[in-house]
This record gives C-alpha cells, sequence and structure tokens, in this order.
C-alpha cells in the first residue's frame, strides 16, 4: 500500500493531483520529502502571519500615532528613528536588508548621472553653464502654476535644454567626452543590475505614476527581501542549527553588485569628482537626491566587499513605502509600558488614498513637512505648498479632529546648505519677497504660514506643537521624540484610558 501523503482519497482535486501509477521508489521518496517540506514552509508561514496579527493586534490603552506628510519628507526615517530608540534590536535584524537599498541607491544615483551627461553630450562649455535656465529657456516665471493656498512658486527650468550655446569645443570638451564615455563603458554592467535590484526590493511590484519611477516597498520588505533571494529555502534559516542566520546568507545578487562595486570604486570616485559632473551640478543642471550625495561622499566605505550599513547609513537611505505599514513599540513613561502603533504613510500622490482608513481614533498625528523643499515641484506644484494642501487636508479633517497634533518642519540641515550654496528662496516663492535670506527668517516664515492653516481649521481649539528638525540627526531626533512621547501622554492621560 501506498505510503499516506497530503493527498486525500476523496477530494476530486487530489485525485487529479495523484503522482503517476509508475512511480518509482526513488521517486516517491523524493515526493514525499518535498511535500513534507512544502507543508512545514506552508504551516510556518501560517504561524508567522498569525503572531504578527497578534502582536499588531491593537488593545484598549494603546496609543495610536499616525506619521503623515508628502513623499520624501521624512516619515520612514523617523519611523526608523523610533525603532532605534524603542526596539533597537529590530533594525539590528534588518541591516543585511538594508545593503540592498543602498546598493540600489548608488547603481540608481550614478545611472541618473550618466544619462544626464549623455543629455549634454558629456560635456558642458562654461557659457550654457553660466546662464539662468529662467531667462534663457522660459523668459521669466512661468504662469499658470500658481498656488491655490498661500504661496506663489516661480519654476525653474524643468531640465529641457539646448546644446546649440556652445559653439565651440576644445581641447576641454573632448577630453570631457573622451574620460566620461570610458567610464560609462566601465560602469555600464553595474549600472545595469539597476533593474534587478529594483526587482529584489519590490518582489517585482511595480506602482503606476511613481514620479522619479522609484521603487515602492510594502510592510515587511526587509524580510522577504532576504526571502526572494532563497527561494525555497525560506523558512529554514532560524531552525536548523547549522545553517547560517539571515545575516550571513549571501544573496547572489547582492554579491555580484558588492564585487562590481568594489573593482568600480576608483571609476565611480572619478565620476563622482569630474569638472563636467561638478559643473553640472553647481549649475542645477544636474539635481542629485540628498541620499545620492551622501553615498557618493561615502563611496570608499560603501563599496568595500566587507561593507555593512552603519545604522547612519540606514537612516540616510532611500526606498518608498507603499500604503501604510504599521509598526508596534512599547514606551516606558511613568514606571508603566504602553503599547504604540505607528502608522507610516505612503506619502506619494498615488499612495494618499490609502490613509483615510487608518484615521479612525487616532491619538496623534506628527506631519512631516520638509523645508528644505522649497526649490522642489511635485510634480508641477512647489513642494512646500504641496505641504500646505496637505496640512490643511489635515487639520481640517473631522476624523482627527480629537489626535494631538505635532509638526515636524524637517530637513533643516538640508535647508542650511542649500543656504550656504547661494540658493535664495525669494526664486522660488515670490511672496517671500524681499526678506532676508537667512536660516531664521526662512523657517520661521514657513512656521508662520503652517500656524495658519492650523488657526484657519481649529474649531477644536486644538494646540500645534512644531519642532525644527533633521531626522538624520539621532541625537537631536531621539531629544524631540522624548519630548512629543511626554506631550502626547500628558493629554493621552486626561482621556480616562489610563487613568
Ligand atoms: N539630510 C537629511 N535627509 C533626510 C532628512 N529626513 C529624511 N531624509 C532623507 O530623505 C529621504 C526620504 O526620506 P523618507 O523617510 O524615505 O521619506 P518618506 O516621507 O517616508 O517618503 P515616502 O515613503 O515616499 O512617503 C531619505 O533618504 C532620508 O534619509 C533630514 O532631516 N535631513
Ligand atoms: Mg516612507
Amino acid at each position: 500500500m501506498r505510503t499516506p501523503s497530503i493527498y486525500s482519497q476523496d477530494d476530486p482535486l487530489s485525485e487529479a493531483l495523484k503522482p503517476p501509477e509508475s512511480e518509482t521508489e526513488l521517486e516517491r521518496r523524493a515526493r514525499l520529502e518535498q511535500e513534507a517540506e512544502a507543508k512545514r514552509v506552508s504551516e510556518q508561514i501560517d504561524e508567522e502571519l498569525r503572531q504578527e496579527r497578534e502582536s499588531l493586534k491593537r488593545k484598549r490603552g494603546d496609543v495610536k500615532l499616525l506619521l503623515l506628510g508628502q513623499a520624501e519628507s521624512g516619515k520612514s526615517t523617523l519611523q526608523r528613528q523610533f525603532q532605534l530608540m524603542y526596539k533597537p534590536h529590530s533594525l539590528e535584524q534588518e541591516r543585511a536588508s538594508w545593503r540592498t537599498v543602498i546598493y540600489f541607491n548608488v547603481v540608481r544615483s550614478i545611472k541618473h548621472i550618466l544619462s544626464t551627461l549623455e543629455s549634454w553630450d558629456d560635456y558642458i562649455d562654461d557659457d550654457a553653464a553660466f546662464d539662468s535656465p529662467t531667462s534663457k529657456y522660459l523668459g521669466g516665471p512661468r504662469s499658470g502654476t500658481s498656488s491655490p493656498v498661500i504661496m506663489n512658486p516661480t519654476l525653474e527650468n524643468s531640465g529641457a535644454h539646448s546644446r546649440s550655446g556652445s559653439p565651440f569645443q576644445g581641447n576641454a570638451a573632448a577630453a570631457s567626452r573622451s574620460t566620461i564615455g570610458s567610464l560609462r563603458r566601465r560602469l555600464s554592467p553595474l549600472v545595469t543590475a539597476d533593474a534587478a535590484l529594483a526587482d529584489r526590493l519590490s518582489g517585482g511590484i511595480t506602482v503606476s505614476g511613481s514620479g522619479k519611477g522609484g521603487v515602492f516597498v510594502r510592510s515587511g520588505w526587509q524580510a522577504r527581501t532576504i526571502e526572494n533571494a532563497l527561494g525555497r529555502k525560506r523558512g529554514r534559516i532560524s531552525e536548523e542549527p547549522g545553517l547560517k542566520k539571515p545575516d550571513d546568507i549571501q544573496d547572489a545578487l547582492v554579491q555580484d553588485v558588492s564585487h562590481m562595486l568594489d573593482v568600480s570604486k576608483d571609476d565611480i570616485r572619478e565620476l563622482w569628482a569630474h569638472p563636467t559632473v561638478k559643473g553640472l551640478i553647481a549649475r542645477r543642471r544636474l539635481k542629485l537626491d540628498e541620499w545620492s550625495e551622501f553615498f557618493l561622499r561615502h563611496i570608499t566605505r560603501v563599496a568595500a566587499s566587507n561593507y555593512i550599513p552603519s545604522t547612519d547609513d540606514i537612516l540616510h537611505a532611500r526606498i518608498q513605502t507603499m500604503g501604510v505599514a504599521e509598526h508596534v513599540f512599547d514606551v516606558n513613561i511613568h514606571g508603566k509600558s504602553v503599547s504604540w502603533h505607528l502608522f507610516d504613510v505612503g506619502g506619494a500622490r498615488g499612495q494618499r488614498h490609502t490613509w483615510v482608513p487608518y484615521f479612525d481614533d487616532a491619538n496623534a498625528i506628527i506631519f512631516v513637512a520638509p523645508v528644505s523643499a522649497f526649490d522642489q515641484e511635485d510634480p508641477r506644484t512647489n513642494r512646500i505648498d504641496d505641504s500646505l494642501q496637505l496640512f490643511t487636508q489635515i487639520c481640517s479633517s473631522p476624523l482627527l479632529k480629537n489626535a494631538h497634533l505635532v509638526l515636524f518642519l524637517n530637513k533643516t540641515d538640508l535647508l542650511r546648505s542649500k543656504l550656504d550654496s547661494g540658493l535664495r528662496v525669494q526664486k522660488y516663492i515670490t511672496s517671500f519677497g524681499e526678506r532676508s535670506n537667512d536660516y531664521e527668517t526662512i523657517v520661521q516664515y514657513f512656521r508662520a504660514h503652517f500656524l495658519q492653516v492650523h488657526r484657519r481649521n481649529n474649531e477644536n481649539r486644538r494646540v500645534l506643537y512644531t519642532h525644527f528638525t533633521s531626522v538624520v540627526d539621532t541625537k537631536a531626533t531621539q531629544r524631540i521624540i522624548g519630548n512629543v512621547r511626554d506631550s502626547i501622554f500628558r493629554g493621552y492621560l486626561q482621556s480616562a484610558a489610563l487613568v
């Protein structure tokens, strides 16, 4: 008689799936082993999902905190600061998966630099470089993009350019083209890894309307990135004594990219330091995101074959959030441990519809607005203006009217460096007028606009707590988190739940 297997005798589907009569003893044993393994993996997934559901279940007395704000404002980075403060071991477990994100950030940056160079024919001549984009291409501020809220942003040339301003190209041009051409050839295998890395992180899910073609990840992507790399080995990782822990597991793709980075690090450094690249950046013809600049500045360390992301690297890494990710922390206050459920939302326009179901019974909101974004658009609205519109919606939402409201005016470090490099707010936000272009005047000006939005939408007379932040700065952010925690608890203790 055949050894019992998962194929039931009565089920018609099982009947159809029955092994062939001609099955040999060897094949039968292999099949049974496979079935047992599949069953074990499936049970383990069920158990993990059950445990996850259990741990996420919100109890009476738990705090529900929402992190809201536009894309790239710093919500997930702030979430990582909460994680660092209240659940540091979980960040440790994720360290390996951040390597994939950071490699992806680096490869994307190189790809972006090379394609921008290509559109400039690998050279920028000084005349073209010094032309003001607005005067040359737009003839002044573009109309038709005025702000529905407060500001009246002007737009900068969004990238269209012509090479006709370079009437002669001498030795400098030829040398630039030759060097960049060779670098492009040598770096092409690395750049080709972009798609595979994106696929590894997103699990093959693409999101339409994702602006810069970014990669989105859902809650729990860190573990899945490792699973995606391991395929069927999933589930055995931590159980069997002989098998490696997730950190030790060698993802072939990541290993390949690591190797390519190691052998290309001098080329990447050369590209990053090339006068044409520096010229394009200085003239704002090549715009790099803050994380690109951060990892390129640290390329020698990041491209080393034994690279392990530091906590600072993890805070600077960029991956877009898809939907809403819930994180639970136990927060101790006055000797009492309370579970905080922190909801980190995707801020891209196409993701905002997913927020509303989470508004119900929220205790607190941290709204994150990047003040450094005054010179950016999303996609045709000035980003500060977009933040103000979003903040208007949050302040006026009846579902959120009882939630404690905190505003983080974030990325103040980047604002300072933009001002140091000579950027003028008035150029992008005409209503800023002739005010002084110094840090203090600017942050107070933005703060006043947010306060005004709050005042106009404040039937409940609730307080708005504002903080100037740079959430990549761990020490300062943890102090502010402590502050926010205390203020949330003060309000919260008054509600009957805890007293
Ligand atoms: N320098 C600097 N970088 C920051 C700051 N806050 C966030 N970043 C960086 O900005 C990038 C975007 O931050 P995220 O936290 O991913 O933004 P998000 O709001 O979660 O974006 P979505 O998930 O798309 O809604 C990351 O590379 C961060 O490291 C800051 O205060 N200063
Ligand atoms: Mg995010």
